[in-house]
């Protein structure tokens, strides 16, 4: 993924037809778009191919399981042209070796603390282990909260010059300006554009807010 506005839409929209307007719309202001189980689910995998003539697509099952689900998992998301997949780190080394394995030079992303309250009662106590585990791992990057900037300032620390990719910003109160200055190098943002109004609009609102924060 080329960082060119620091931006990732989550598009959590379940009405496929309204799902493509947005992403037509909104993909010259992005760098990706991120897609998880409400468009999957709703318009079907195929879903993913049909995006990523628009955008690269960031596959985010969030994948949890034993490695060789995983793995599974992630050679289908790749064939279907994912450019993406995103993984969470607390089943274990070997299961998020099997993601970067299977992965075969897609990015894969690493969730590290989660950006919602709920994520400071399991996440966060094992967040810099899961983030030292990225690097280890060789993932590309980390998912950490805009939600909680101090936080994304932390796991720069850890993980050095991997991408951080921070969710939180808008409906879950966390600012994008704020997430950026702390270290993060995208943040990944899906009500506050996909509901907006002008989707394109608020896209292009965020990367100006983005691009201005990178400079400071
Ligand atoms: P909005 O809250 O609508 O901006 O959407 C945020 C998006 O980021 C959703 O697709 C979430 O599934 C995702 N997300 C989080 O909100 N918090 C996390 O800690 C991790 C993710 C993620 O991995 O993308």
């Amino acid at each position: 993924m080329k960082r060119q506005h620091g931006v990732i839409l989550a598009l959590d929209e379940t009405d496929h037809a309204k799902a493509i307007s947005v992403a037509r719309a909104v993909a010259p202001h992005v760098d990706a778009i991120k897609i998880n189980w409400p468009l999957i689910l709703s318009a079907g995998p195929t879903v993913i191919t049909e995006l990523s003539s628009l955008c690269p697509v960031i596959c985010d099952f969030k994948l949890a399981d034993i490695p060789n689900t995983n793995r599974l998992i992630t050679q289908q998301a790749v064939r279907r042209g994912a450019s993406g997949i995103i993984v969470q780190g607390f089943p274990g080394m070997d299961s998020v070796k099997a993601v970067v394995e299977a992965a075969a030079g897609v990015e894969v992303f690493v969730v590290t603390e989660m950006s919602h309250p709920g994520g400071q009662e399991y996440t966060a106590p094992v967040a810099d282990r899961i983030a030292r585990m990225a690097v280890e791992a060789k993932a590309s990057g980390v998912i950490a909260p805009a939600t909680r900037p101090g936080r994304i300032k932390e796991i720069r620390g850890i993980v050095g010059s991997l991408s951080i990719l921070s969710p939180g910003v808008g409906a879950q109160g966390g600012s994008a300006a704020d997430a950026i200055r702390a270290g993060a190098d995208y943040v990944i943002v899906g009500r506050s554009i996909y509901g907006a109004p002008h989707p394109a609009d608020a896209a292009r609102g965020i990367s100006d807010e983005v691009r201005s924060a990178m400079k400071k």
